[in-house]
Parts: C-alpha cells; sequence; structure tokens
C-alpha cells in the first residue's frame, strides 16, 4: 500500500486507509487525513483497484474519465469534476505487477448515504446526475470506448441468463430447481427485452454513468445538499434508461437489493417523485421525444436487467457477484422481482408523476 500511495506522490504517514465504499466489484480505500492537512489533501483521496477481469481495459476507464474532464472544463469551468490524480511519472494509473490502481480526490465535507432516507436525498441526487447528463449533452462520443463493451445490453444479458439456465440444467442441477419459480417469471416478461430492443435503435446515445445509485452522489455533510457524482467506471456512451433506471430501481424501494425479506421491498411514490422532479429538472429541455415517451421503461428496464444478472449469477455458481452464503443471489433476485411488481401495479400512477414533471 505504502509503495501504491508513493507513486501517487501521497505520504502515506499523512494519511489514515479504510476499505471504502460497497461496490462489487473493484476494491476501494478511502484515505482521511491526518490532522494539519490543507490544499490537495484536505478532503482526503480515493484509490481504487481496478478489477480486470470485469474491466478488461482499464486505460479505457482513465480516458473516458480524461475526455469528460476536459470538456467540462470548456463548458461548465466552475463545475466540480473529480479529476484523476496522476502518478508521479504522470501516468493515468499506477500499474503494480499487473495490478491496476487509480487515485481521485475526495471531495472535502461530503457525505454519501446507502440508501435514500429522504425524498429530498433522492432528488439532490438525481439532480446530479441530471446535470452531468445536461453539461454532457452533445458531446463527440465517437473518441469514447465502453469500459465494459455491451455493459447494459440487455439482449446480450438475456442470452447470458438463456445459457446459464442451460448450463444449470446440466451441470447445477439443484440450483435450476432452486430458481425455477424465479426462472419462470423472469421468462415470463420477454417483453421487456422486446422494448429494450426496438428502444435501442430509437433512443440517442449520450454520455451516460450507468451506475446512479445514491451512494455514487457525494452530498455536503451538512445539509445533504448534491455536490458531484463519483464512481466514474462506467462512464461510457449509453442510453438514457440506463442512468434514470437505475435510480429508480434503486432510491425508491425502503430497502436495498440486499434485503432477503421481500415483504418489505416497496415502491414510494413521493421518492420516485422526488427522483424523477430532480432528474428531469437538469435533462428536460435535451431529451427527445422517444425519451420523454419512455421514461416509465426505464425502471422495469434496470430491474428486469438486475434481476436477471444476479439469477444467471446464481445458475452459474456466483462468479460475479461476491455472495455471504448460498442463497445470496438468489435471494437479491427475488428482491427484484419483487420491486419489478410494486413498480408495475403502480404504472398508471408514476407515469403521471412522470407526465407532470415533464
Ligand atoms: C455492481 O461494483 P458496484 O457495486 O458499483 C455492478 C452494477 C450493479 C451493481 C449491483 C461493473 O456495481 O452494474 O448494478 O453491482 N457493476 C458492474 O449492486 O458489474
Ligand atoms: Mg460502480
Amino acid at each position: 500500500m505504502n509503495h501504491v500511495l508513493s507513486a501517487f506522490g501521497i505520504e502515506p504517514e499523512r494519511f489514515d486507509v479504510r476499505p471504502f465504499g460497497s461496490g462489487h466489484i473493484n476494491k476501494t480505500f478511502l484515505l482521511t487525513p491526518c490532522a494539519g492537512a490543507h490544499g490537495r489533501d484536505a478532503g482526503g483521496f480515493v484509490l481504487q483497484r481496478i478489477n480486470t477481469t470485469v474491466f478488461k481495459r482499464p486505460d479505457v476507464i482513465a480516458r473516458n474519465q480524461r475526455m469528460t474532464g476536459e470538456h467540462l472544463s470548456r463548458v461548465a469551468p466552475d463545475y466540480l469534476f473529480l479529476r484523476a490524480i496522476p502518478t508521479r511519472d504522470g501516468a493515468d494509473m499506477f500499474n503494480a505487477g499487473g495490478e491496476h490502481w487509480r487515485m481521485l480526490p475526495h471531495a472535502a465535507d461530503t457525505v454519501t448515504v446507502d440508501q435514500a432516507e429522504t425524498p429530498r436525498q433522492a432528488f439532490e441526487a438525481a439532480r446530479q446526475f441530471g446535470q452531468f447528463a445536461r453539461l454532457t449533452h452533445g458531446i463527440d462520443l465517437a473518441a469514447f470506448e465502453p469500459s465494459i463493451p455491451q455493459f447494459h445490453d440487455l439482449a446480450l444479458r438475456q442470452a447470458q441468463f438463456e445459457r446459464a439456465v442451460a448450463d444449470a440444467c446440466s451441470a447445477r442441477a439443484d440450483r435450476a430447481e432452486h430458481a425455477r419459480d424465479m426462472i419462470e417469471v423472469y421468462q415470463s416478461r420477454a417483453d421487456i427485452v422486446e422494448t429494450f430492443n426496438r428502444l435501442s435503435r430509437e433512443l440517442p446515445d449520450r454520455l451516460m454513468h450507468h451506475d446512479t445509485k445514491i451512494n455514487n452522489a457525494l452530498l455536503r455533510e451538512d445539509s445533504f445538499e448534491g455536490v458531484c457524482i463519483c464512481d466514474l467506471d462506467t462512464l461510457m456512451p449509453g442510453k438514457i434508461i440506463s442512468d434514470l433506471g437505475d435510480m429508480v430501481r434503486t432510491y425508491v424501494c425502503p430497502v436495498s437489493e440486499e434485503e432477503p425479506d421481500v415483504r418489505k421491498v416497496a415502491v414510494r411514490d413521493d421518492y420516485f417523485a422526488a427522483l424523477v422532479q430532480g432528474y428531469l429538472n437538469e435533462v428536460r429541455e435535451v431529451l427527445t421525444d422517444s425519451e420523454r415517451a419512455n421514461l416509465f421503461f426505464a425502471g422495469e428496464f434496470m430491474i428486469y436487467m438486475q434481476g436477471i444478472r444476479f439469477l444467471a449469477d446464481y445458475l452459474n455458481g456466483d462468479v460475479y457477484y461476491p455472495v455471504k452464503h448460498a442463497e445470496h443471489n438468489l435471494d437479491r433476485t427475488r428482491n427484484q422481482w419483487a420491486l419489478l411488481q410494486c413498480l408495475t401495479e403502480k404504472e398508471s400512477a408514476l407515469r403521471r408523476v412522470i407526465d407532470s414533471c415533464l
């Protein structure tokens, strides 16, 4: 660790280093300055080791973020965008024996919340993601590459799910049996994949964050006002339904995807209204007609996709998401299914909320 910190010109003895956040994929540490830090060091740093099994080309992460920073400093010089800190040699990342490390500033006096605790927090986080989408509207996407190819391609996710079902039937029959009811219900919503296929031709590409959960928005620690967004490793061209949909998936429910008791899963209308308002206040003017007409679909799309990703991983024997017990991914699958049901039940009321925000 000291070796890595030194590579970025950071004196290890001046920081307290702790594991940070609840991400599944990369390993993240928060470097909190010991007393007396100022200037660049005041807010501390976030150090990340990139999981190169998932992010096969870490250079793409660094490049996408750098190009985004350059665009933002031209169009919105006052916008707070967390730019990666170069190594002492001027590189975007430090490569230590095949491990890729990135160093980012941590905005001073901010906090993150793992679960939206008030509609106001949902509004503030959504406003941050909306502001980012608005400011990057019109950025030249040609130079951007996907940091994970086809990351939110639901047709691919469905194909992976179907392959996992087939493989499990021969190699992990007990899992296929335990998950039988979930396999059936998710398969019964293949209409979501069809809608996605149609929309993916219709909706324009935008620079999207692709992981808009609430703890990826930094909030002021005194007022919970939104400050900036973080966790930019999946910044790449995508569709508006990804960012809006992941907010719906993770802000409206009083419990997270980790809750095994599906009776606690619900859709809170006031949180839904707050996040839609926060997001649309920023992006309303730049939306196309097709985007405006398909905003409700965003939540269905992201919840469904996350559900089949968890289910495919369960059927594959837990090779992607870290698990704490054998049924963990199946519990997550049931949680997401319950959430999709709650969203569908409230569809007409939620569509009215969207229309009034538009
Ligand atoms: C993963 O690593 P983390 O927790 O930020 C996943 C997201 C999922 C999320 C579900 C690269 O994100 O797509 O929504 O888990 N990221 C990747 O908790 O697969
Ligand atoms: Mg992430």
